[in-house]
């Protein structure tokens, strides 16, 4: 099992606003979250669509407590929970985890922008939150990868405006972002895990490819940010660690259990998101194109 990150890795972070842990999950237990996932119709039943834009929908269910169940192992496993202790060097909590299922030819993309960008407008004063980005399936070029701007976390909290259903970071500040600090794009095998900080500014393609790109992004918040006011995410809430270990017993347990499609009680504690209630991005002001229209 990987120990702690080393000071290095922690620096590495702090410079760059991301970290890419390869493999910080092995072949069988991303196996378990993928066929979890890819059989699990509460994913469909929660999910909703944003317009992406550029003539796509991006598909996401969000939730907002990690639950017992196989997501709540990841979402809980020391080997995250960790890390995100230690990037953010408070005393984590959980703020939401979401599955991105950006599918197979019809996938959407993501506009520019900042977590952080997001989640000001929720009450939360510092962008002290790092989110892990779980690679379920391979992410590459060709299926729409995340993409992110090196160092852009420096630049501090870019504007946001809404373009379509999507917040998106304003497009000429990024630019000239783009000018001097590099393009990445963060290509991933299952297991690998981004670390990314809120105000890393990220995108992704849509996905024309045959392949799917799955990714489950867990999103911590540190417990001296807790958010000044109630939202449609959860202020501090201690979180319930759990050992490595429990990703494997908690996801095969689940296929142990026929029962499991019928019998919801492990999503009853995570609090799906309705997407009316996601406020992160549309209570942004529309752009002045949208305005007109
Ligand atoms: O999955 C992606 O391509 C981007 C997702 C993302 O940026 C988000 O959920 O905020």
């Amino acid at each position: 099992m990987p120990g702690p990150l080393t000071e290095a890795q922690i620096a590495d972070y702090d410079s760059q606003g991301f970290l890419l842990a390869s493999s910080l999950f092995d072949a069988d237990e991303i196996e378990l979250l993928r066929r979890s996932a890819k059989e699990d119709k509460r994913l469909d039943d929660h999910a909703f669509g944003r317009d992406d834009g550029e003539g796509g929908t991006v598909r996401l269910s969000v939730w907002n407590h990690p639950g017992n169940g196989i997501y709540g192992a990841f979402a809980r496993c020391n080997r995250l929970v960790q890390r995100a202790e230690q990037l953010l060097r408070d005393e984590p909590y959980h703020y939401h985890s979401k599955m991105i299922m950006k599918d197979a030819r019809v996938g959407g993309a993501w506009a520019w922008h900042q977590d952080y960008g997001y989640w000001y407008g929720n009450g939360v004063l510092t962008p002290n939150l790092v989110s892990c980005f779980i690679a379920v399936d391979p992410a590459t070029r060709e299926n729409g990868c995340l993409q992110v701007i090196r160092g852009s976390h420096a630049c501090g909290r870019v504007h946001h405006q809404l373009t379509g259903q999507q917040a998106g970071a304003d497009p000429e500040r990024v630019a000239e972002i783009l000018k001097r600090f590099e393009l990445v794009h963060v290509e991933m095998n299952p297991g690998d895990v981004l670390f990314f900080h809120s105000n890393l500014l990220h995108r992704s393609d849509q996905n024309h490819s045959e392949n799917p790109r799955w990714s489950m992004i867990c999103c911590y918040n540190a417990k001296s940010n807790d958010p000044y006011k109630e939202s449609h995410h959860p202020r501090y809430t201690p979180l319930d660690r759990l050992p490595d270990s429990a990703v494997r017993e908690i996801g095969g347990q689940r296929f142990e259990d026929t029962d499991v499609h019928q019998n919801d009680s492990q999503g009853q504690s995570m609090a799906w998101l309705d997407p009316n209630r996601d406020a992160s991005a549309t209570s942004l002001k529309p752009t002045s194109k949208d305005a007109n229209n």
